[in-house]
């Protein structure tokens, strides 16, 4: 029986949002993705001042990456702008190419810009309720272009993997920024 997972399980609070117990949480910084964001200048500016704020933070349910077990975590992303561009997640592609994704928007308002190698492009505004299916081999990145923390449930494949380094050298061709007090969807400058 060694080698059989056990079931358990945890408890969301409709008020938080925060998903206890969690058995992983790690928090990004600005200083820990400045490469993801298109306004070097506008990140640079806010380091050298003594500027780091927190951009969202992550509350992680992981089982062992093998086949057939899933993961799921809360991601919670705070409002707030770096240079023109809305506080994000740094975004991924999954590292195994069949691996797909489910998010439940919880609370608050955003994007999702979604990209596949083939040069697929999708984006979607994501609201409280919503249901997001992301099919496999499409990068996905979420971004709070509202007021209030932006909060949703992921669940996918335990073996999936984040291959972060694509996204961190080339960026999403597609960005959201702020123009003239709009989210707007424009091509990514750095790419
Ligand atoms: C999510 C993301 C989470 C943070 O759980 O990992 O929102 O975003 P980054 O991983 O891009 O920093 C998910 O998509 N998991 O696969
Ligand atoms: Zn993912």
């Amino acid at each position: 029986m060694s080698d059989v997972a056990e079931p358990y399980s945890t408890t969301l609070d409709f008020k938080s949002w925060i998903i206890r117990p969690y058995n992983k949480k790690f928090e990004v910084r600005l200083r820990g993705m400045k490469n993801f964001y298109s306004d070097a200048d506008a990140v640079k500016r806010m380091l050298d001042g003594g500027e780091d704020p927190l951009i969202y933070e992550v509350y992680e349910c992981l089982q062992p990456s093998v086949e057939g077990q899933i993961d799921f975590a809360i991601t919670v992303i705070y409002p707030g702008k770096i240079g023109d561009e809305y506080n994000m997640t740094r975004g991924h592609y999954h590292a195994k190419e069949g691996a797909s994704e489910l998010y439940f928007i919880l609370q608050g308002e955003g994007f999702v810009v979604m990209q596949t190698k083939e040069g697929g492009m999708a984006s979607t505004p994501l609201k409280k309720g919503q249901i997001l299916y992301i099919a496999p081999r499409w990068a996905h990145r979420t971004i709070n272009t509202g007021k209030e923390k932006l909060t949703f449930l992921a669940v996918w494949p335990s073996d999936a993997g984040h291959d972060y380094g694509t996204i961190e050298e080339k960026g999403f061709r597609q960005i959201i920024i702020d123009k003239n007090g709009r989210p707007t969807v424009i091509e990514n400058p750095r790419v």
